[in-house]
């Protein structure tokens, strides 16, 4: 009876424990300084603003220990970066699954209705912690599912491919596309000679390379980026049936890229600029939201899917060959609340899955399966990182794993071990499915059966970048040509740049290669000395390539930012009033940009200048009535006109970025003035500020700016 009434009691808290929301859980660790006392670590109350000293000029004492413990925690207060994916941010949210899974999986946070909390956390892989975010790169985009049948991580990037197909050669592709051992730069970025001889030999990763040398290799913000997991996983239902699976994450809000002269100015003007985005956002209430894509396919144990490899993650599987299915959505509502307990202290690893969901035999896979609770004990100092509140399951932890560096938790007994019967804790059952057949590992039985060897990895280097380059229309194209010549006009060594063009770009198009050779000064491929597609003027698109306009015919302009620019007599308290409801009608805001901040003559408040502010960091512009240059007869004496080559600087640059541009009243004449004609010119409108403003954001929802805009090579190069 007692017993009985112990192990209903047990269960209850177990119940009690599984049940705390996360929310709950790291409210409990917070604290709030804020109005009360100083004191030190010890609690002892104590003033460290000033130190201790023999008298007001005096030597400092040693007996300080107030200061001394102050300035000694401060030299410990820096943790090893990540030595990759250093540099990100993130927010908390929800999951919520659509619909009742458990058809394919047991993982309870695909049960029906389940609701489950998450923290997302946003990086870049090569940039170090105080580096740009904008800076072309592959993003990270990992989550973990606080869910009731433990913490799931999902690690995905932002393109759904990846450089290398075996583990053994990851710390070579990072030690490559870091700065240059011997040198210490360039810090950031891919574009030099180590990370080129890397590809060179590395062929497996041209397609993902090309992924990032295209537009999507500069996301305007992580509100616009995929999640992909890259990898195929399993799913595996409460019977134990398996079913292979990619998962994806699809930004409801659509894609949206920079343009690279852009991405380059917000990395320097604003190297924070993404996670601004993203928290002043959630700070708005605009919160981002993705679906939760998969596709499935059969496991027939060969790993194949319709010839295609599914344990080589360079290759990717087309949607229009494969097309999705929708099983739930993620939604961004809360930034942290301590940058460095939070985004800097989560770790994630691709190992923490939940009953429901494993793994295939991906050699890449399998070594992430081991890197990153090495690396997580390796910055946190600790095996004990799991239990840091942004870290710690919501579901009840129960195990042997005891002590170590900063070991918070208290645990009673003796029982050290298990199987135990000194009251320890219990296995998980063997048997613990319907039909019992399953060990407890939850993984159907597979017979595994090979000769040890050390294999290369067999693969198809130059399909699906063929493919992918196919698919891009003339601007994307000629973007991407840029970036290689961007990327391998900064490799300092002749032989690698002509290695990278004849072996590789030559392989994938031989319009490509020459295109990339001519703008470098390096030798041009013979014609047609390589495959090539010259007639391609129109997309064929495969919807791997998220920015073509067929996959998101119209986007969201949530959390967008239009310029206004207005000098102290043109724009006023009425234009400004017809354009708030249409702006705010779609969610985006405005800035009103002039020669200083403050209140304009007109009573429209300025709230940037040209010095605090730039272009980029809107996403289309209205001249509001601004005439340029003091020699316009139609400028009114008392005003204060804006000098003619900020105002031109501002607008040519938007359009030269392929923004819409809208001008109101005499704002014709100022584009006039700076040769951008508003008659002809596509993506540049004038009207009243209502009809000005609703034409700028249709031209926001449309695919991609105004491409037709920048210069393309001529074709005769081919
Ligand atoms: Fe990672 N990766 N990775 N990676 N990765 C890390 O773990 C690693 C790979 C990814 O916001 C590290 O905690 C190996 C693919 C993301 O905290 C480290 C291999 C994909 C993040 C590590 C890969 C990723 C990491 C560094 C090849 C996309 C940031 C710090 C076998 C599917 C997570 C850390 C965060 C971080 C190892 C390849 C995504 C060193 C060995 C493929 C998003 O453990």
């Amino acid at each position: 009876m007692l017993k009985l009434l112990l192990l209903s009691l047990l269960s209850a808290t177990f119940h009690a424990q599984a049940q705390i929301p996360k929310p709950n859980q790291l409210q409990d660790a917070r604290v709030n300084t804020g109005g009360h006392v100083e004191t030190t670590d010890t609690g002892v109350e104590d003033n460290s603003a000033n130190s201790l000293r023999a008298g007001p000029r005096g030597y400092n004492l040693l007996e300080d220990t107030t200061v001394r413990k102050k300035i000694f925690h401060f030299d410990h207060e820096r943790a090893p970066e990540r030595v990759v994916h250093a540099l990100g941010h993130g927010a908390y949210g929800t999951f919520e699954s659509y619909g009742d899974w458990s058809n394919l999986t047991s993982a309870c946070w695909l049960g029906a209705g389940t609701k489950s909390d998450v923290f997302t956390r946003f990086s870049v892989v090569v940039a170090s912690n105080g580096g740009s975010e904008s800076g072309r790169d592959t993003h990270g985009f990992a989550t973990k599912i606080y869910s009731q049948c433990g913490n799931h991580d999902l690690v995905g990037n932002h393109v759904p491919s990846f450089f290398i197909n075996d583990g053994a050669d990851f710390p070579d592709l990072i030690h490559a596309v870091k700065f240059e051992a011997d040198k210490g730069f360039p810090t950031g970025g891919s574009a030099h000679t180590t990370a080129y001889d890397f590809f060179t030999q590395h062929t497996e990763g041209t397609f993902q390379l090309m992924n990032v040398l295209s537009d999507l290799g500069i996301p305007r913000d992580v509100r616009h980026i995929s999640g992909n997991g890259v990898h195929t996983f399993r799913f595996i239902n409460a019977a134990g049936k398996s079913t292979l699976f990619k998962w994806y994450w699809k930004p409801m809000l659509g894609h949206r890229a920079l343009v690279y002269d852009e991405a380059t100015k917000i990395a320097g003007k604003n190297n924070n600029f993404q996670r601004v985005d993203l928290y002043n956002n959630i700070a708005a209430g605009i919160y981002p939201e993705w679906e939760f894509l998969v596709q499935l396919f059969p496991d027939d144990g060969t790993y194949m899917w319709n010839g295609i490899d599914l344990v080589d993650p360079t290759i990717v599987i087309p949607f229009e060959m494969n097309p999705p299915m929708t099983l739930g959505k993620m939604t961004l509502n809360k930034n942290p609340t301590n940058f460095f307990a939070e985004p800097e202290s989560i770790s994630f690893a691709p190992s923490n899955v939940v009953k429901g969901i494993s793994f295939v035999p991906d050699p890449l896979l399998q070594w992430r399966l081991m890197s990153y609770d090495d690396t997580a004990s390796h910055r946190h100092n600790s095996p004990n990182g799991y239990l840091l509140p942004v870290n710690k399951a919501i579901a009840p932890i129960n195990n042997n794993y005891r002590d170590g560096y900063m070991q918070p938790l208290l645990f009673e007994g003796a029982s050290t071990s298990s199987p135990d019967n000194v009251g320890g804790v219990i296995g998980a059952s063997l048997n613990n499915t319907a039909n019992g057949t399953l060990p407890y590992t939850g993984i159907p039985p597979e017979i595994v059966d090979g000769a040890i060897g050390r294999y290369p990895n067999l693969h198809d280097s130059f399909g699906q970048a063929r493919t992918f380059w196919a698919t891009l229309d003339k601007y994307a194209q000629q973007h991407t040509v840029d970036a290689y010549r961007f990327e391998l006009g900064h490799v300092s060594d002749a032989g690698v740049q002509q290695r990278y063009i004849d072996n590789i770009l030559n392989k994938v198009d031989n319009c490509l290669a020459r295109r990339v050779a001519m703008g470098i000064g390096a030798s041009l491929p013979a014609i047609d000395s390589g495959p090539s597609n010259k007639t391609n003027t129109t997309a064929i698109v495969p919807s791997f390539y998220p920015l073509a306009p067929s996959f998101e015919p119209k986007k969201s302009n949530a959390g967008l930012v239009i310029g206004i620019l207005a000098d102290d007599v043109r724009f006023s308290t009425t234009n400004l009033a017809d354009l708030l409801p249409i702006l705010s009608a779609q969610q985006v805001s405005y800035e009103v940009v002039s020669t200083h901040i403050g209140p304009l003559k007109t009573g429209v408040y300025s709230n940037q200048s040209f010095v605090t502010t730039s272009s980029v960091f809107y996403d289309a512009i209205i001249v509001g009535g601004v005439v340029a240059g003091t020699s316009n007869s139609s400028i009114d004496a008392t005003a204060n006109p804006l000098a003619l080559f900020e105002v031109e600087q501002f607008i040519q640059e938007a359009y030269g970025h392929g923004k819409a541009i809208a001008a109101l009243g005499t704002g014709v004449a100022t584009l006039q003035a700076i040769n951008v004609d508003v008659d002809s010119s596509i993506g540049v409108y004038q009207g009243t500020a209502s009809s000005a403003v609703t034409d700028v954001l249709n031209a926001l929802s449309g695919p991609v700016r105004f491409p037709q805009r920048f210069p393309v090579d001529d074709p005769s190069i081919c």
